[in-house]
């Protein structure tokens, strides 16, 4: 049987140098959803580049799917484990976004702490000629101590930072690390022993809900969630109720469960500062997110090797 000719699954709301990158070299066919792909188009479908939820059901409906080039390290929205099961490679893009998750996520603890969009709109809002200073905030920085839950490339580089703002730096992980940073044994200890909790892990159902209540508990009244991982991993209802009754003092937030829908009740909450998932949106990197997911889709698709396939499909290259 002849090879089928290469064409790539795409949303049409994507990355514009992604969409570039990939129409200069294959016939892209594009969607509102990737499982809006009519039966008759599917078995023309060797690729599937950028993101959106590739489910098992997807993967056996694209019967000569070869490759899914994910936009983002995170690749929760796709089973790795059924692709790598049928010979189809996944990759993602890490690395290259790290640095610049890691400085949002410092930017978001000290909205959090200091209130600086607050801040801001009382500016804006003529409040400080109108009515004085804006109030001293509750919390700052000074003082606490850090917990990272996932110490993977971004939590490795949030660690970085809280060290040169003088921040004592402890982490729970699946795996001991040889690191300089404490290591507690479970999350629950890690919340027990610090006042401020950073999310760096990935989503799915490993960590589904695992910031939960008890962990909320565990971080005490002074405590300072920051989430730059995946809503997934922290059980919203739970962490309003927290926010709401003092449980924990406040929390940052870039990620959310059904994004982009947000829960009103989080927005109504004065000490959640709230992040439109933004932590890699600079031009920069994701232009070089869209070339590592070009690259590597272009790089399977011709030489059949992948520059940075997930752990489930590293077998897969040659
Ligand atoms: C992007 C992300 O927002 O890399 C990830 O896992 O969540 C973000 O960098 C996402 O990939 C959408 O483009």
């Amino acid at each position: 049987m002849p090879e089928t000719a290469p064409r790539v699954l795409m949303q049409s709301r994507m990355n514009e140098r992604l969409k570039a990158r990939v129409e200069a070299e294959f016939p892209v066919l594009y969607v509102d959803r990737l499982d809006a792909v009519s039966d008759s188009d599917a078995s023309s479908i060797t690729a599937i580049a950028g993101w959106g939820d590739v489910s098992s059901a997807l993967i056996d409906r694209l019967t000569n799917l070869k490759v899914i080039a994910n936009f983002g390290v995170g690749y929760d929205a796709i089973d790795a484990g059924h692709a790598a099961q049928k010979g189809v490679m996944v990759t993602n893009t890490p690395d290259v976004l790290s640095a610049e998750v890691a400085d949002v996520a410092v930017g978001l603890l000290l909205n959090t702490v200091r209130e600086l969009p607050r801040a801001e709109t009382h500016l804006r809002e003529g409040n400080w000629a109108r009515a004085g200073a804006y109030p001293l905030t509750g919390l700052t920085l000074r003082g606490r101590s850090v917990g990272i839950y996932g110490l993977g490339r971004i939590g490795m580089e949030i660690a970085k930072r809280l060290a040169a703002f003088d921040l004592p730096v402890s982490y729970y992980a699946r795996h001991r690390k040889d690191v300089p940073y404490a290591y507690e044994a479970s999350l629950e200890a890690l919340a027990r022993a610090v006042d401020t909790l950073i999310v760096a892990v990935p989503g799915g159902a490993a960590t589904e809900k695992s910031v939960d209540a008890e962990v909320l508990r565990a971080l005490g009244p002074q405590g300072v969630l920051i989430n730059i991982g995946r809503g997934t991993v922290v059980d919203e209802a739970a962490l309003i109720d927290a926010l709401a009754d003092g449980t924990i003092a406040a929390a940052g937030l870039d990620v959310f469960a059904n994004e982009p829908h947000v829960p009103q009740a989080l927005i109504d909450l004065p000490n959640a500062s709230l992040l439109p998932h933004v932590a890699s949106a600079s031009v920069a990197t994701r232009d070089a997110m869209a070339d590592l997911a070009a690259d590597n889709l272009i790089a399977w698709l011709r030489k059949g090797r992948a520059l940075t396939p997930v752990p489930e499909c590293a077998h897969l290259n040659r």
